[in-house]
């Protein structure tokens, strides 16, 4: 029995992960994540906000598309669907709490199964609102981010809010409203958009224009009713290159940029960034960062890793230091992310089948994640790191550099400048100094 009380407790045997420090050899304590202390005056819990992600850790059976599930889910076995989908909520949260995992994520079919009548999805769902309504209110547990899942049913093969045939368009907007109902009935704190049938997989039979002509209105359409029924959050777009869709429309972060732009939808959406996202998209997970930084976007962060081996969205548990270390420097130079926190969109490998192997996975990135924090605002604090990239731009804060950034010189001015000065000295950019430089930290 765990001490803390589980009625229906599936995860027997495994206690409350706390942190033991860096000394520690036990393979269920934190090492780095001491969720209350403070770094550059916030909590490590403030600045990280974890998330576990509802479909993975809950949902995700192990199956692929050449073997059955290897995950037998014991909270999987009742035939009724809202009883099954209480048991799965049952262990959700008691994982959730045993991990000190502050917050969840899900998409509506994530918690209960949905059928093909929306007055009875509805009814499923808002049964399972009412009973995560008790178990936040039992744990402390938050939801970060609610969602619909508009692309695993088959009526969703050509796009939900992109699909040629409006009456589809239709059916995704009726699950949106009850997801947004979800989400605002639980307090959740921001609503994420991933479009994975968005897109197209052939441009023959596409009109592309139109098709994001329709996304777009479906985006405010949505925005409008969750604003009239009192969602103060914020909405976000989880940019993908592809996969299931050969092209999606919300390539990466830079595209996404451009069409909120367009479509006049920046006030109120964000960015939720995904690292095997970025690496599909050819990006660096930093890379993605810093343009969703740069322009103001950086909402949230779904955490995971790809594999160098495979191009596709392996959504393994993050374990590289560097990469991490790196992102957080971006992160905590934008200010830290804008309403949203740290979702593990991660799963264990088929083959990991004890129960503890979903607690050795969160444990890990957790420790990542806070280790990386902490290493990033010591490089930040300590080091030459600002000052160098500061100072590689100097030419650019005096005299006719300066002017050129306020706008005043013109182009024969800048021909003037490059004939009175002759040949320009040969600057070092020092990739192996900042390199080494990181990992000294580390
Ligand atoms: C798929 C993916 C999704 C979104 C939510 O690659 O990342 O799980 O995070 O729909
Ligand atoms: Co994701």
């Amino acid at each position: 029995m765990s001490a803390l009380n589980f009625e229906n407790e599936f995860f027997k045997g495994i206690e409350q992960i706390k942190f033991e420090g860096p000394g520690s050899d036990n393979p269920l304590a934190f090492r780095y994540y001491d969720a209350e202390r403070v770094i550059g005056g916030k909590t490590l819990k403030d600045h990280l906000r974890f998330a576990g992600a509802y479909w993975h850790s809950f949902c995700g059976n192990g199956a692929d598309p050449f073997g059955a599930p290897t995950h037998n889910f014991p909270w999987d076995v009742k035939s009724e669907p809202v009883a099954r989908a209480k048991d799965k909520m049952d262990a959700a949260f008691e994982f959730l709490t045993k991990m000190n995992l502050p917050y969840y994520c899900f998409h509506d079919l994530d918690v209960v199964d949905y059928g093909l009548d929306i007055k009875e999805n509805d009814r499923r769902l808002q049964a399972l609102v009412d009973y995560a309504k008790e178990k936040q209110a039992q744990t402390g547990v938050k939801l970060l981010w609610g969602t619909a899942n508009l692309f695993s049913n088959p009526r969703y093969m050509n796009g939900a809010a992109t699909n040629p045939d409006f009456h589809v368009l239709a059916h995704g907007a009726a699950q949106v409203k009850a997801a947004l109902d979800a989400t605002i009935a639980l307090g959740g704190e921001n609503y994420v958009f991933w479009g994975g049938r968005e897109g197209y997989m052939s441009l023959l039979n596409t009109n592309m224009q139109r098709e994001q002509d329709n996304f777009a209105k479906f985006l405010h359409a949505s925005k409008d009713y969750a604003r009239r029924n009192g969602f103060k959050g914020t909405f976000f777009i989880e940019p993908k290159p592809c996969e299931p869709t050969k092209h999606q429309y919300d390539y990466d972060a830079a595209t996404v940029l451009g069409f909120l732009q367009k479509y006049d939808l920046m006030g109120d959406f964000k960015l939720n960034l995904e690292v095997n996202h970025a690496t599909l998209a050819g990006h660096t997970f930093q890379h993605e960062l810093q343009v969703a930084a740069d322009a103001g976007l950086l909402g949230s962060i779904d955490a995971n890793r790809g594999d160098y081996q495979n191009g596709w969205d392996t959504d393994q548990f993050p374990n590289n230091i560097n990469e991490l270390v790196e992102s957080m420097l971006i992160i905590l130079e934008a200010g830290g992310l804008q309403g949203g926190g740290i979702n593990f969109d991660a799963k264990i490998r088929r083959n990991s089948t004890d129960p503890a192997d979903l607690f050795y996975a969160h444990v890990g990135g957790m420790d990542l994640f806070a280790r990386a924090l902490i290493i990033a605002s010591e490089i930040l604090e300590k080091s030459d790191y600002k000052k160098i990239r500061t100072d590689r731009y100097a030419s650019f804060d005096t005299g006719k550099g300066a002017e050129f950034s306020a706008g005043k010189l013109s182009l024969e001015d800048l021909r003037e400048y490059a004939i009175e000065k002759g040949e320009p000295a040969v600057i070092s950019g020092r990739q192996e100094y900042m390199e080494n430089l990181i990992n000294r930290y580390i």
